[in-house]
């Protein structure tokens, strides 16, 4: 199936514009951009009086449901029943593995579903879709939505304030290599709306517990560097996680923190267990001419992932795991 658009922007804003009732839905877990591109079309579609369901499979986001206006969220379970729609809209992905838990309901519509996407491949079969890949986040794509069909809700601060979330996360706040310029002139566009982004910013990366200070001390002061400084290996015991009272799913991001140092190409971070299950490894790598493929690394140990991020689970003993990932290096 080739992953590219079918309908021009005209086109699916008429859909979007003649239908009674729509659905609109991202992938599960969804972060900034999936959260923002979601509420965004959903307020311009709810002023335009189309009854809307703003369908997300959770978790969502801390911290963002107070930027939702009277966009009303409907949180997915496994009783929820995907009503009868005129139109069906997917955004910020068009693959069935991150659409999972509503795949079954779903495929039955696909005769009305409109997928609205900046990723370069996607599974999911709709009649209708509009790709972008060159736009840094689907909220991008949104905003030229926003555009035609209601103009003069941009400055909405429902709007405004999700669009801003959508292309400051997925851009890593306007640092990685797809911010582009228009980027950067939707983000001031939006400023000048009155986008209050140092409170967006407080909203989207200050939320965190006093436990993953704790924990991130105990990550930083496992680190080891290897190979000449070519790689940093940090490791978290299970002893670690019960003494901080920090959650497993709070180590995200310390993989970025070893990258500062200049000779450092490939972060692993190993994770023992809290509850006995297997351990988790998690490899990143820098981008550039050297760049190591740590979707290989991850391959050694039964995982994969993408060349620059990757992971895999293993079971068994950590001292064991640990040699074989020091004998990477
Ligand atoms: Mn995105």
């Amino acid at each position: 199936m080739k992953y590219e658009s079918n309908i021009t922007l005209q086109a699916a804003g008429q859909k979007l514009r003649v239908a009674k009732k729509i659905v609109v839905t991202t992938h599960a877990k969804p972060d900034g951009d999936a959260f923002g591109s979601v509420i965004a079309l959903c307020e311009v579609l709810r002023r335009q009086q189309t009854d809307v369901t703003a369908l997300f499979m959770p978790p969502i986001p801390d911290g963002l449901t107070d930027i939702c206006g009277e966009v009303a969220i409907t949180l997915f379970d496994d009783d929820y029943q995907l009503s009868e729609a005129d139109l069906y809209v997917v955004v910020d992905t068009g693959a069935w593995s991150q659409v999972s838990p509503l795949r079954e309901q779903l495929e039955k519509h696909m005769d009305k579903t409109l997928v609205i996407d900046h990723h370069i491949s996607g599974d999911i079969d709709a009649a209708f879709k509009f790709i972008d890949s060159k736009a840094a986040a689907c909220a991008e794509i949104i905003a030229r939505f926003v555009d035609e069909l209601m103009a003069h809700v941009f400055e909405d601060k429902v709007v405004s304030n999700a669009l801003y979330v959508g292309i400051a996360t997925d851009t890593g706040w306007f640092k990685f290599s797809n911010t582009r310029p228009q980027t950067h002139e939707l983000a001031a566009r939006l400023i000048a709306a009155g986008v209050d982004h140092a409170a967006l910013y407080a909203k989207c990366e200050q939320t965190e517990r006093p436990e993953k200070l704790k924990l991130m001390i105990r990550a930083l002061s496992s680190l080891e560097l290897l190979n000449d400084a070519n790689a940093a290996l940090m490791v978290l015991r299970k002893a670690d996680f019960i003494e901080t009272g920090a959650l497993p799913v709070e180590t995200e991001r310390f993989v970025d923190i070893p990258q500062v140092v200049s000779s450092v190409q490939v972060v692993v971070l190993i994770c023992e267990s809290t509850d006995d299950g297997p351990i988790r490894i998690s490899f990143r790598s820098k981008p550039g001419e050297n760049a190591v493929n740590v979707a290989e690394f991850a391959g050694n140990f039964g995982g994969g992932g993408h060349a620059r991020a990757a992971g895999a689970k293993v079971d068994g003993d950590l001292d064991k795991v640990l040699a074989k990932v020091r004998a990477l290096f």
